[in-house]
Protein backbone atom coordinates (compact mmCIF):
# COMPACT_ATOMS: atom_id res chain seq x y z
CA UNK A 1 0.00 0.00 0.00
CA UNK A 2 2.80 2.42 1.21
CA UNK A 3 4.63 1.27 -2.17
CA UNK A 4 1.47 2.25 -4.35
CA UNK A 5 1.53 5.54 -2.98
CA UNK A 6 5.23 6.33 -2.42
CA UNK A 7 5.01 5.35 -6.46
CA UNK A 8 2.30 7.46 -7.37
CA UNK A 9 4.19 10.37 -5.76
CA UNK A 10 7.09 10.11 -8.05
CA UNK A 11 4.84 9.60 -11.46
CA UNK A 12 3.61 12.94 -9.96
CA UNK A 13 6.85 14.35 -9.21
CA UNK A 14 8.46 13.26 -12.67
CA UNK A 15 5.09 14.35 -14.80
CA UNK A 16 5.65 17.81 -13.27
CA UNK A 17 9.34 17.97 -14.12
CA UNK A 18 8.44 16.72 -18.14
CA UNK A 19 5.96 19.50 -17.99
CA UNK A 20 8.52 21.87 -16.97
CA UNK A 21 11.26 20.64 -19.42
CA UNK A 22 9.43 19.67 -22.50
CA UNK A 23 6.39 21.21 -22.46
CA UNK A 24 5.75 25.19 -24.60
CA UNK A 25 6.74 27.06 -22.01
CA UNK A 26 3.43 29.21 -22.89
CA UNK A 27 1.95 26.14 -20.96
CA UNK A 28 3.56 27.34 -17.71
CA UNK A 29 2.40 30.62 -17.38
CA UNK A 30 -0.36 29.35 -14.52
CA UNK A 31 -3.63 31.28 -16.10
CA UNK A 32 -3.11 30.12 -20.00
CA UNK A 33 -5.21 27.41 -21.09
CA UNK A 34 -3.65 24.02 -22.10
CA UNK A 35 -3.08 23.25 -25.75
CA UNK A 36 -4.36 20.33 -26.93
CA UNK A 37 -4.28 19.06 -30.24
CA UNK A 38 -4.04 21.15 -33.28
CA UNK A 39 -5.86 21.86 -36.68
CA UNK A 40 -6.08 24.52 -39.96
CA UNK A 41 -8.50 27.21 -39.46
CA UNK A 42 -11.20 27.17 -41.94
CA UNK A 43 -11.70 30.77 -43.39
CA UNK A 44 -14.72 31.97 -45.49
CA UNK A 45 -14.92 34.60 -48.26
CA UNK A 46 -17.75 37.27 -47.10
CA UNK A 47 -20.76 37.18 -46.72
CA UNK A 48 -19.63 34.17 -45.45
CA UNK A 49 -18.56 32.90 -41.55
CA UNK A 50 -16.71 29.58 -40.75
CA UNK A 51 -18.79 27.54 -38.76
CA UNK A 52 -19.50 27.85 -34.67
CA UNK A 53 -16.39 26.12 -33.19
CA UNK A 54 -17.60 23.65 -30.83
CA UNK A 55 -14.15 21.91 -29.29
CA UNK A 56 -14.16 22.98 -25.27
CA UNK A 57 -10.48 23.37 -24.65
CA UNK A 58 -8.00 25.32 -26.16
CA UNK A 59 -5.48 24.31 -29.65
CA UNK A 60 -2.71 24.97 -31.97
CA UNK A 61 -4.80 26.75 -34.70
CA UNK A 62 -2.75 27.09 -38.35
CA UNK A 63 -3.71 30.50 -40.63
CA UNK A 64 -2.58 30.27 -44.13
CA UNK A 65 -3.58 34.23 -45.47
CA UNK A 66 -2.21 35.09 -48.88
CA UNK A 67 -1.85 38.81 -49.75
CA UNK A 68 -2.71 39.54 -53.57
CA UNK A 69 -2.65 42.59 -55.50
CA UNK A 70 -5.66 41.77 -58.15
CA UNK A 71 -8.18 44.24 -60.15
CA UNK A 72 -11.92 43.80 -59.48
CA UNK A 73 -15.05 45.34 -60.44
CA UNK A 74 -15.74 48.44 -58.06
CA UNK A 75 -18.84 49.50 -59.73
CA UNK A 76 -20.58 48.86 -62.80
CA UNK A 77 -18.15 49.71 -65.25
CA UNK A 78 -15.36 50.61 -63.03
CA UNK A 79 -12.48 48.75 -61.94
CA UNK A 80 -10.11 48.86 -59.47
CA UNK A 81 -6.50 47.40 -58.06
CA UNK A 82 -7.45 46.24 -55.00
CA UNK A 83 -4.52 45.05 -52.49
CA UNK A 84 -6.54 42.18 -50.75
CA UNK A 85 -5.75 39.23 -47.91
CA UNK A 86 -7.22 36.54 -49.53
CA UNK A 87 -8.29 37.39 -53.02
CA UNK A 88 -11.20 39.65 -52.15
CA UNK A 89 -12.24 42.30 -50.03
CA UNK A 90 -12.51 42.54 -47.38
CA UNK A 91 -9.82 39.26 -46.46
CA UNK A 92 -10.88 35.87 -45.17
CA UNK A 93 -13.27 35.66 -42.26
CA UNK A 94 -10.94 34.27 -39.19
CA UNK A 95 -12.80 32.54 -36.40
CA UNK A 96 -11.11 31.18 -33.56
CA UNK A 97 -11.80 30.14 -29.57
CA UNK A 98 -10.32 32.21 -26.98
CA UNK A 99 -7.31 30.61 -25.55
CA UNK A 100 -5.75 29.24 -28.87
CA UNK A 101 -2.44 29.61 -29.86
CA UNK A 102 -2.99 30.69 -33.77
CA UNK A 103 0.17 30.19 -35.39
CA UNK A 104 -0.40 32.65 -38.21
CA UNK A 105 1.31 32.07 -42.17
CA UNK A 106 0.99 34.92 -44.17
CA UNK A 107 2.23 34.70 -47.87
CA UNK A 108 2.47 37.66 -50.36
CA UNK A 109 2.07 36.33 -53.76
CA UNK A 110 4.87 36.76 -56.13
CA UNK A 111 2.93 38.78 -58.45
CA UNK A 112 2.54 41.38 -55.83
CA UNK A 113 4.40 44.47 -56.48
CA UNK A 114 4.29 46.06 -52.42
CA UNK A 115 5.50 43.95 -49.57
CA UNK A 116 2.84 43.79 -46.88
CA UNK A 117 1.90 42.73 -43.21
CA UNK A 118 -1.07 42.27 -40.85
CA UNK A 119 -2.05 43.76 -37.49
CA UNK A 120 -4.75 41.52 -36.17
CA UNK A 121 -6.27 43.87 -33.23
CA UNK A 122 -7.21 40.59 -31.49
CA UNK A 123 -3.04 40.54 -31.09
CA UNK A 124 -1.66 40.91 -27.36
CA UNK A 125 2.41 41.76 -28.81
CA UNK A 126 3.99 45.02 -30.91
CA UNK A 127 1.95 46.12 -33.59
CA UNK A 128 -0.54 43.18 -33.30
CA UNK A 129 2.03 41.29 -35.54
CA UNK A 130 2.71 43.72 -38.04
CA UNK A 131 6.84 43.97 -37.90
CA UNK A 132 7.11 40.00 -36.97
CA UNK A 133 4.86 39.91 -40.94
CA UNK A 134 6.09 42.39 -42.99
CA UNK A 135 6.57 40.16 -46.14
CA UNK A 136 7.95 41.08 -49.45
CA UNK A 137 6.26 39.30 -52.73
CA UNK A 138 6.97 35.78 -52.89
CA UNK A 139 7.62 35.15 -49.25
CA UNK A 140 6.11 34.09 -46.38
CA UNK A 141 6.35 34.89 -42.73
CA UNK A 142 5.23 32.78 -39.68
CA UNK A 143 4.28 34.55 -36.32
CA UNK A 144 2.20 32.92 -32.89
CA UNK A 145 0.15 34.91 -30.64
CA UNK A 146 -2.88 33.73 -27.96
CA UNK A 147 -6.30 34.73 -28.57
CA UNK A 148 -6.01 36.13 -25.32
CA UNK A 149 -9.06 38.41 -25.30
CA UNK A 150 -12.97 37.37 -26.99
CA UNK A 151 -14.37 40.01 -29.24
CA UNK A 152 -14.95 40.21 -32.93
CA UNK A 153 -11.29 42.04 -34.44
CA UNK A 154 -10.65 44.00 -37.48
CA UNK A 155 -6.97 43.13 -38.92
CA UNK A 156 -5.44 45.11 -41.49
CA UNK A 157 -2.40 46.23 -43.31
CA UNK A 158 0.02 47.66 -41.49
CA UNK A 159 2.89 48.33 -44.11
CA UNK A 160 3.61 51.78 -45.49
CA UNK A 161 1.46 54.25 -46.56
CA UNK A 162 -0.87 52.51 -44.01
CA UNK A 163 -3.69 54.68 -45.43
CA UNK A 164 -2.76 53.30 -48.63
CA UNK A 165 -2.94 50.17 -47.98
CA UNK A 166 -5.97 49.77 -46.46
CA UNK A 167 -7.87 52.22 -48.51
CA UNK A 168 -7.03 49.63 -51.16
CA UNK A 169 -8.83 47.10 -49.38
CA UNK A 170 -6.31 45.14 -46.56
CA UNK A 171 -8.77 44.73 -44.03
CA UNK A 172 -10.90 41.66 -42.36
CA UNK A 173 -12.31 39.82 -39.20
CA UNK A 174 -11.16 37.47 -37.09
CA UNK A 175 -13.34 36.83 -34.18
CA UNK A 176 -12.50 35.40 -31.23
CA UNK A 177 -15.41 33.45 -29.59
CA UNK A 178 -15.84 33.29 -25.87
CA UNK A 179 -14.55 30.16 -24.25
CA UNK A 180 -18.14 29.32 -23.72
CA UNK A 181 -18.94 29.84 -27.24
CA UNK A 182 -21.44 32.43 -28.55
CA UNK A 183 -25.35 31.38 -28.32
CA UNK A 184 -26.87 29.64 -31.43
CA UNK A 185 -28.72 31.63 -34.21
CA UNK A 186 -30.14 30.16 -37.48
CA UNK A 187 -27.98 32.52 -40.01
CA UNK A 188 -24.53 33.91 -39.18
CA UNK A 189 -23.19 36.86 -41.90
CA UNK A 190 -19.95 38.45 -42.27
CA UNK A 191 -20.31 42.73 -43.72
CA UNK A 192 -17.77 45.07 -43.61
CA UNK A 193 -18.22 48.84 -44.27
CA UNK A 194 -15.33 50.51 -46.19
CA UNK A 195 -14.03 53.33 -48.64
CA UNK A 196 -12.45 53.99 -51.71
CA UNK A 197 -11.04 57.05 -53.05
CA UNK A 198 -10.83 57.26 -56.70
CA UNK A 199 -9.37 59.73 -59.28
CA UNK A 200 -12.65 60.09 -60.95
CA UNK A 201 -15.93 60.54 -59.37
CA UNK A 202 -18.48 57.69 -58.35
CA UNK A 203 -19.53 56.37 -61.19
CA UNK A 204 -16.53 57.42 -63.77
CA UNK A 205 -15.74 54.62 -65.80
CA UNK A 206 -12.55 52.36 -66.19
CA UNK A 207 -9.46 51.86 -64.06
CA UNK A 208 -9.67 53.96 -61.54
CA UNK A 209 -6.31 54.99 -59.88
CA UNK A 210 -6.09 55.36 -55.97
CA UNK A 211 -6.43 59.18 -55.27
CA UNK A 212 -4.28 60.00 -51.91
CA UNK A 213 -5.39 63.68 -52.25
CA UNK A 214 -8.91 62.80 -51.09
CA UNK A 215 -8.11 59.56 -49.17
CA UNK A 216 -6.21 62.89 -46.83
CA UNK A 217 -9.21 64.86 -47.03
CA UNK A 218 -11.26 62.30 -45.81
CA UNK A 219 -13.15 63.00 -48.91
CA UNK A 220 -14.44 59.11 -50.88
CA UNK A 221 -16.19 58.36 -53.96
CA UNK A 222 -17.63 55.37 -52.79
CA UNK A 223 -18.54 54.10 -49.52
CA UNK A 224 -19.81 50.27 -49.72
CA UNK A 225 -20.23 46.99 -47.69
CA UNK A 226 -18.26 44.10 -49.14
CA UNK A 227 -15.89 46.08 -51.12
CA UNK A 228 -17.89 47.10 -53.70
CA UNK A 229 -21.10 48.52 -55.41
CA UNK A 230 -23.82 46.48 -55.14
CA UNK A 231 -21.96 43.42 -53.09
CA UNK A 232 -25.23 42.81 -51.72
CA UNK A 233 -27.40 43.58 -53.69
CA UNK A 234 -30.08 41.93 -56.16
CA UNK A 235 -29.32 38.46 -56.72
CA UNK A 236 -26.08 38.48 -54.29
CA UNK A 237 -28.58 39.81 -51.06
CA UNK A 238 -28.06 38.04 -47.69
CA UNK A 239 -30.85 35.52 -47.48
CA UNK A 240 -32.97 34.32 -44.90
CA UNK A 241 -37.07 32.88 -43.64
CA UNK A 242 -38.95 34.54 -41.38
CA UNK A 243 -38.57 33.45 -37.79
CA UNK A 244 -35.04 32.82 -38.13
CA UNK A 245 -32.44 34.75 -36.23
CA UNK A 246 -29.60 36.35 -37.65
CA UNK A 247 -26.38 37.28 -36.52
CA UNK A 248 -24.60 40.18 -38.23
CA UNK A 249 -20.74 40.14 -37.42
CA UNK A 250 -19.77 43.79 -39.22
CA UNK A 251 -16.51 45.52 -39.59
CA UNK A 252 -15.60 48.75 -40.76
CA UNK A 253 -11.99 48.88 -42.64
CA UNK A 254 -12.44 52.83 -42.76
CA UNK A 255 -10.05 54.57 -43.94
CA UNK A 256 -11.52 57.13 -42.30
CA UNK A 257 -15.14 57.06 -42.09
CA UNK A 258 -16.97 55.86 -39.02
CA UNK A 259 -20.06 54.12 -39.67
CA UNK A 260 -23.97 54.85 -38.39
CA UNK A 261 -24.95 50.96 -38.92
CA UNK A 262 -28.50 50.93 -39.85
CA UNK A 263 -31.23 47.91 -40.81
CA UNK A 264 -33.96 49.62 -42.73
CA UNK A 265 -37.07 47.73 -41.21
CA UNK A 266 -35.30 46.23 -38.54
CA UNK A 267 -34.46 46.52 -34.97
CA UNK A 268 -31.45 44.78 -33.46
CA UNK A 269 -32.31 43.10 -30.36
CA UNK A 270 -28.82 42.76 -29.04
CA UNK A 271 -25.64 44.27 -30.32
CA UNK A 272 -22.29 43.72 -28.97
CA UNK A 273 -21.30 47.48 -28.95
CA UNK A 274 -17.86 47.84 -30.30
CA UNK A 275 -17.05 43.83 -31.50
CA UNK A 276 -16.71 43.21 -27.71
CA UNK A 277 -17.84 39.62 -25.54
CA UNK A 278 -21.10 41.64 -23.64
CA UNK A 279 -24.08 41.82 -25.76
CA UNK A 280 -24.94 45.31 -23.73
CA UNK A 281 -27.17 46.53 -25.30
CA UNK A 282 -30.67 45.40 -26.43
CA UNK A 283 -33.13 47.19 -28.93
CA UNK A 284 -30.86 49.14 -31.11
CA UNK A 285 -32.08 50.83 -33.93
CA UNK A 286 -28.39 52.15 -35.05
CA UNK A 287 -24.90 51.53 -33.91
CA UNK A 288 -21.62 53.44 -34.16
CA UNK A 289 -19.00 51.42 -35.84
CA UNK A 290 -15.67 53.09 -35.39
CA UNK A 291 -12.92 52.95 -38.23
CA UNK A 292 -11.05 49.97 -37.43
CA UNK A 293 -13.81 48.49 -34.95
CA UNK A 294 -16.49 46.40 -35.22
CA UNK A 295 -19.94 45.23 -33.53
CA UNK A 296 -22.21 42.12 -33.77
CA UNK A 297 -25.56 42.96 -34.06
CA UNK A 298 -28.73 40.05 -34.17
CA UNK A 299 -32.19 40.54 -34.72
CA UNK A 300 -35.01 37.69 -35.67
CA UNK A 301 -36.70 38.57 -38.79
CA UNK A 302 -40.26 38.73 -37.88
CA UNK A 303 -41.98 39.83 -41.24
CA UNK A 304 -41.05 38.98 -45.19
CA UNK A 305 -39.45 41.67 -47.34
CA UNK A 306 -36.69 43.18 -47.97
CA UNK A 307 -34.36 44.74 -45.26
CA UNK A 308 -31.75 47.56 -46.07
CA UNK A 309 -28.57 47.51 -44.80
CA UNK A 310 -26.98 51.31 -44.91
CA UNK A 311 -24.28 53.66 -43.30
CA UNK A 312 -27.33 56.04 -42.30
CA UNK A 313 -24.85 59.02 -43.13
CA UNK A 314 -27.51 58.95 -46.02
CA UNK A 315 -25.52 60.31 -48.38
CA UNK A 316 -22.89 57.90 -48.15
CA UNK A 317 -26.01 54.89 -49.21
CA UNK A 318 -27.94 56.47 -51.75
CA UNK A 319 -24.63 58.05 -53.64
CA UNK A 320 -21.94 56.10 -52.57
CA UNK A 321 -22.85 52.80 -52.84
CA UNK A 322 -23.35 52.14 -49.13
CA UNK A 323 -26.31 49.83 -49.21
CA UNK A 324 -27.07 45.79 -49.12
CA UNK A 325 -30.18 44.07 -48.67
CA UNK A 326 -31.35 40.88 -47.18
CA UNK A 327 -34.06 39.31 -48.89
CA UNK A 328 -36.87 37.66 -46.04
CA UNK A 329 -38.88 34.94 -47.28
CA UNK A 330 -41.86 33.66 -45.41
CA UNK A 331 -45.34 34.26 -44.56
CA UNK A 332 -46.83 37.66 -43.93
CA UNK A 333 -47.89 38.58 -39.95
CA UNK A 334 -50.19 41.23 -40.21
CA UNK A 335 -50.26 41.81 -36.61
CA UNK A 336 -46.68 43.33 -36.51
CA UNK A 337 -47.31 44.61 -40.16
CA UNK A 338 -49.84 45.07 -42.58
CA UNK A 339 -48.25 47.37 -45.13
CA UNK A 340 -47.65 46.77 -48.50
CA UNK A 341 -43.83 46.99 -49.35
CA UNK A 342 -42.33 49.17 -51.58
CA UNK A 343 -38.90 48.21 -52.71
CA UNK A 344 -38.47 51.22 -55.38
CA UNK A 345 -38.50 53.46 -52.59
CA UNK A 346 -35.27 52.77 -51.12
CA UNK A 347 -33.11 52.20 -54.52
CA UNK A 348 -30.20 54.19 -55.16
CA UNK A 349 -31.41 57.55 -56.55
CA UNK A 350 -28.90 57.84 -59.46
CA UNK A 351 -25.52 58.99 -58.12
CA UNK A 352 -24.06 61.38 -60.73
CA UNK A 353 -26.89 63.90 -59.48
CA UNK A 354 -24.36 66.10 -57.55
CA UNK A 355 -22.88 68.76 -59.66
CA UNK A 356 -21.67 70.78 -57.52
CA UNK A 357 -18.37 72.69 -58.19
CA UNK A 358 -16.53 74.33 -56.25
CA UNK A 359 -13.21 76.39 -56.56
CA UNK A 360 -9.92 74.82 -55.53
CA UNK A 361 -7.68 77.16 -53.43
CA UNK A 362 -4.75 78.30 -55.15
CA UNK A 363 -1.61 76.60 -54.11
CA UNK A 364 1.08 79.40 -52.94
CA UNK A 365 3.13 80.57 -56.17
CA UNK A 366 7.23 80.07 -55.26
CA UNK A 367 8.89 83.59 -55.81
CA UNK A 368 12.24 82.14 -55.00
CA UNK A 369 14.21 79.23 -54.34
CA UNK A 370 13.99 79.45 -50.40
CA UNK A 371 10.12 79.47 -51.14
CA UNK A 372 9.87 76.46 -53.25
CA UNK A 373 12.14 74.43 -50.53
CA UNK A 374 9.55 75.35 -48.08
CA UNK A 375 6.43 74.64 -49.68
CA UNK A 376 7.80 71.48 -51.27
CA UNK A 377 8.71 70.14 -48.25
CA UNK A 378 5.28 70.42 -47.02
CA UNK A 379 4.01 68.78 -50.42
CA UNK A 380 6.72 65.69 -49.40
CA UNK A 381 5.04 65.12 -45.95
CA UNK A 382 1.88 64.88 -47.31
CA UNK A 383 2.84 63.21 -50.93
CA UNK A 384 6.08 61.47 -50.57
CA UNK A 385 7.27 60.62 -46.78
CA UNK A 386 4.81 57.33 -46.39
CA UNK A 387 7.32 55.98 -48.42
CA UNK A 388 10.87 57.36 -49.14
CA UNK A 389 10.99 58.22 -45.14
CA UNK A 390 11.69 61.75 -43.72
CA UNK A 391 15.23 61.89 -44.06
CA UNK A 392 15.05 60.80 -47.87
CA UNK A 393 16.23 56.90 -47.51
CA UNK A 394 13.73 54.93 -48.05
CA UNK A 395 13.04 51.31 -47.44
CA UNK A 396 15.51 48.72 -48.60
CA UNK A 397 14.04 45.88 -51.15
CA UNK A 398 10.40 48.22 -51.47
CA UNK A 399 10.93 52.21 -51.47
CA UNK A 400 14.28 53.76 -53.32
CA UNK A 401 16.16 56.52 -51.41
CA UNK A 402 15.53 59.39 -52.41
CA UNK A 403 19.00 60.93 -50.68
CA UNK A 404 21.81 61.08 -52.85
CA UNK A 405 19.82 59.47 -55.86
CA UNK A 406 21.90 58.70 -58.75
CA UNK A 407 18.40 58.46 -60.44
CA UNK A 408 18.26 62.19 -59.59
CA UNK A 409 20.81 62.64 -61.93
CA UNK A 410 17.95 63.36 -64.74
CA UNK A 411 16.07 65.96 -64.12
CA UNK A 412 13.38 64.93 -66.93
CA UNK A 413 13.33 61.55 -65.47
CA UNK A 414 12.61 62.62 -62.15
CA UNK A 415 9.98 64.74 -63.16
CA UNK A 416 8.53 62.29 -64.81
CA UNK A 417 8.47 59.61 -62.15
CA UNK A 418 6.43 61.91 -59.93
CA UNK A 419 4.14 63.95 -63.21
CA UNK A 420 3.43 59.87 -64.81
CA UNK A 421 4.19 57.40 -62.13
CA UNK A 422 6.80 54.77 -61.86
CA UNK A 423 6.93 51.07 -62.27
CA UNK A 424 9.22 47.89 -63.64
CA UNK A 425 12.54 46.88 -62.22
CA UNK A 426 14.75 50.23 -61.69
CA UNK A 427 18.50 50.13 -60.16
CA UNK A 428 18.99 53.03 -57.70
CA UNK A 429 22.55 53.27 -55.98
CA UNK A 430 23.40 49.86 -57.21
CA UNK A 431 20.27 48.48 -55.49
CA UNK A 432 17.49 46.67 -57.21
CA UNK A 433 13.80 47.85 -56.82
CA UNK A 434 11.13 46.89 -58.75
CA UNK A 435 7.42 48.71 -57.07
CA UNK A 436 4.70 50.66 -58.28
CA UNK A 437 5.09 54.73 -57.43
CA UNK A 438 1.63 55.72 -58.40
CA UNK A 439 1.04 59.17 -60.57
CA UNK A 440 0.68 61.86 -58.44
CA UNK A 441 -2.26 64.16 -59.18
CA UNK A 442 0.05 67.18 -58.18
CA UNK A 443 0.04 70.58 -59.96
CA UNK A 444 3.01 71.90 -61.85
CA UNK A 445 3.97 74.28 -59.14
CA UNK A 446 3.78 70.96 -56.28
CA UNK A 447 5.73 69.32 -58.55
CA UNK A 448 8.47 72.02 -59.26
CA UNK A 449 8.63 72.26 -55.03
CA UNK A 450 8.82 69.20 -54.32
CA UNK A 451 11.70 68.28 -56.49
CA UNK A 452 13.52 71.25 -55.90
CA UNK A 453 12.87 70.23 -51.93
CA UNK A 454 14.31 66.52 -52.99
CA UNK A 455 17.11 68.43 -54.69
CA UNK A 456 18.19 70.71 -51.97
CA UNK A 457 18.05 67.85 -49.15
CA UNK A 458 19.89 64.69 -47.93
CA UNK A 459 23.21 66.21 -49.80
CA UNK A 460 21.50 66.19 -53.02
CA UNK A 461 23.08 68.97 -55.96
CA UNK A 462 20.40 71.61 -54.61
CA UNK A 463 19.18 71.88 -58.63
CA UNK A 464 15.77 73.91 -59.06
CA UNK A 465 12.99 72.50 -60.89
CA UNK A 466 11.03 75.40 -62.06
CA UNK A 467 7.19 74.98 -62.58
CA UNK A 468 8.32 75.57 -66.61
CA UNK A 469 10.53 72.46 -66.73
CA UNK A 470 7.43 70.16 -65.28
CA UNK A 471 5.14 71.60 -68.05
CA UNK A 472 7.42 71.17 -70.66
CA UNK A 473 7.69 67.48 -69.52
CA UNK A 474 4.50 67.13 -68.99
CA UNK A 475 3.88 68.06 -72.43
CA UNK A 476 6.17 65.18 -74.17
CA UNK A 477 4.77 62.73 -72.54
CA UNK A 478 2.36 60.63 -74.58
CA UNK A 479 -1.30 61.57 -74.11
CA UNK A 480 -3.66 60.15 -71.57
CA UNK A 481 -6.90 61.10 -69.35
C1 LIG B 1 3.37 54.50 -52.27
C2 LIG B 1 4.75 54.69 -52.01
C3 LIG B 1 5.43 55.89 -52.69
C4 LIG B 1 5.12 57.22 -52.51
C5 LIG B 1 4.06 57.76 -51.59
C6 LIG B 1 6.05 57.95 -53.34
N1 LIG B 1 6.88 57.10 -53.99
FE1 LIG B 1 8.46 57.61 -55.19
N2 LIG B 1 8.80 55.66 -55.53
C7 LIG B 1 8.13 54.61 -55.00
C8 LIG B 1 8.60 53.37 -55.56
C9 LIG B 1 8.11 51.96 -55.20
C10 LIG B 1 9.59 53.72 -56.49
C11 LIG B 1 10.36 52.75 -57.37
C12 LIG B 1 9.48 52.36 -58.55
C13 LIG B 1 10.06 51.21 -59.35
O1 LIG B 1 10.58 50.29 -58.76
O2 LIG B 1 9.97 51.27 -60.60
C14 LIG B 1 9.72 55.17 -56.42
C15 LIG B 1 10.65 55.92 -57.16
C16 LIG B 1 10.82 57.27 -57.06
C17 LIG B 1 11.86 58.03 -57.75
C18 LIG B 1 12.95 57.47 -58.63
C19 LIG B 1 13.91 56.63 -57.85
C20 LIG B 1 14.74 57.36 -56.81
O3 LIG B 1 14.84 56.84 -55.69
O4 LIG B 1 15.26 58.43 -57.07
C21 LIG B 1 11.67 59.36 -57.43
C22 LIG B 1 12.50 60.54 -57.90
C23 LIG B 1 10.52 59.42 -56.56
N3 LIG B 1 10.03 58.13 -56.36
C24 LIG B 1 10.00 60.58 -56.04
C25 LIG B 1 8.84 60.63 -55.26
C26 LIG B 1 8.21 61.86 -54.85
C27 LIG B 1 8.74 63.26 -55.12
C28 LIG B 1 7.09 61.51 -54.16
C29 LIG B 1 6.02 62.44 -53.58
C30 LIG B 1 5.36 63.32 -54.54
C31 LIG B 1 7.03 60.06 -54.12
N4 LIG B 1 8.10 59.57 -54.82
C32 LIG B 1 6.05 59.33 -53.45
C33 LIG B 1 7.12 54.67 -54.04
C34 LIG B 1 6.53 55.84 -53.62
CU1 LIG C 1 -0.38 45.88 -47.55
Amino acid sequence: MTNIIFHGIWFYAISILVQLFAFNPLALAADLPKIKGEESATLTDAPNVPPPITRSHATKVTVQLEARELQQRLADGVKYTYWTFGGKVPGKFIRVRQGDLVEFHLHNHPSSKMPHNIDLHAVTGPGGGAAASFTAPGHSSVFSFRALNPGLFVYHCATAPVGMHIANGMYGLILVEPEDGLPKVDKEFYVMQSEFYTKGKYGQPGLQPFSMEKAINENPDYVVFNGSVGALLGDNALKAKTGETIRLFVGNGGPNLISSFHVIGEIFDKVYTEGGSLPNQKDVQTTLIPAGGSAIAEFKADVPGTLILVDHAIFRAFNKGALAQITVDGKDNKEIYSGKEKDEVYLPEGGNIQNITKAAPLPPVAKSKTDRVEFGSRVFKQNCMACHQEDGTGIEGAFPPLAKSDFLKSKRKSIEAVVAGLSGKLVVNGKEYNGVMPAWELSDEDVANVLTYVYSSWGNDGSVVTTDDVRSVRKSLPQKK
